[in-house]
């Protein structure tokens, strides 16, 4: 008798910078791993989180948003994106329910081959005709995505439903990882994204764009020692974060705790790396 193969596969998850993509990821996860900020432009790097359903395995690749920014590194963070759904089975193109259908257009523009499926995310933020009104935008497109699904992070729904479509596209596979993984980064990769996820919430403005974090240690014992660094382009910049320092400690050591489960001393450190944002060959290997 032939054993019943599950059905496996790399998701790319594209969308507008802001669109929900990280939150979603660990909200379908069960696991905050990703970085989110209300800030634009947040996540930097490619991280996967491997899901279950069921015997079905999805993993899902978080990507940098995609932008009109003509800054340096924000076009690279496009660039990253892109390339993210080459190496895919299929892609979960997010879009609030309050962005309108530009950016889906752009994204059909591409041809990709792959099947996507499409989440209207921030559902509860709307009134129910709102939503209905952006399903009945996006039915002129039926032809192209394979299913539309609403969801809310805030609210908890539809986490099912949209697995669900998510595996019907995907094909028979065995399992790439152990399913007791939730990711393959590195657990320091993880805790560098939850420091920079502190600094963007902590200190203001355009600030955060300028700092980049460097895990330099991370040992184990009777709690998670981690020590790094907060990188910077300018003195006066360091003067800012040097003073947040212990609110971005506290909101990085809490995120740290929830996942790790232990208790956790985190030394931070701020340098300066003169100009690295302009300069495009340490940009890229900074964001590496
Ligand atoms: N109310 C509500 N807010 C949400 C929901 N999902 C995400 N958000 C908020 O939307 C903002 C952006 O979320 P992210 O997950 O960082 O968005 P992203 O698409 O990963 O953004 P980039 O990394 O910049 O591309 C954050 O403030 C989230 O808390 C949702 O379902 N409901
Ligand atoms: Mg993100």
């Amino acid at each position: 008798m032939r054993c019943k193969m599950p059905k496996s596969g790399f998701i790319a998850v594209l969308g507008r910078t802001n669109a929900g993509k990280s939150s979603l990821i660990n909200y379908l996860l069960n696991t905050k791993i990703a970085m989110v900020s209300h800030k634009q432009n947040a996540t930097r790097r490619l991280l996967k989180a491997i899901v279950m359903d069921g015997d079905n395995q999805l993993i899902f690749t978080d990507t940098p948003g995609l932008n009109d920014s003509q800054k340096a590194m924000n076009k690279i963070l496009n660039e990253r994106a892109l390339l993210a759904s080459q190496g895919s089975d299929a892609i979960l193109f997010c879009a609030s329910v309050f962005d309108d259908t530009s950016v889906y257009e752009k994204f059909l523009e591409m041809n990709s081959s792959l099947p996507h499926v499409v989440a209207i995310t921030k559902i509860d933020l709307a009134k129910k005709e709102q939503l209905f009104a952006k399903l009945r935008e996006y039915a002129k497109y039926s032809e192209h995505f394979s299913a539309i699904v609403p969801v809310s992070t805030k609210k908890a729904v539809f986490r099912r439903e949209l697995l669900s479509e998510i595996s019907k596209i995907l094909p028979e596979a065995p399992h790439y990882y152990d399913s007791e993984n939730i990711s393959d980064a590195m657990a320091k990769d993880i805790y560098r994204e939850f420091i920079l996820e502190a600094i963007f919430e902590c200190v203001s403005e355009e600030l955060p764009y300028s700092a980049e974090v460097r895990v330099k240690n991370v040992s184990e014992g009777d709690m998670l020692r981690i020590e790094a660094l907060i990188i910077t382009d300018n003195a006066s910049h360091k003067g800012i974060f040097i003073s947040a320092l212990k609110n971005i400690g506290i909101r990085a050591r809490k995120l740290i705790s929830a996942l790790s489960g232990q208790k956790v001393y985190l030394g931070l450190e701020v340098v300066v790396e003169k100009n690295w944002l302009k300069d495009e060959k340490k940009l890229i290997k900074f964001i590496d």
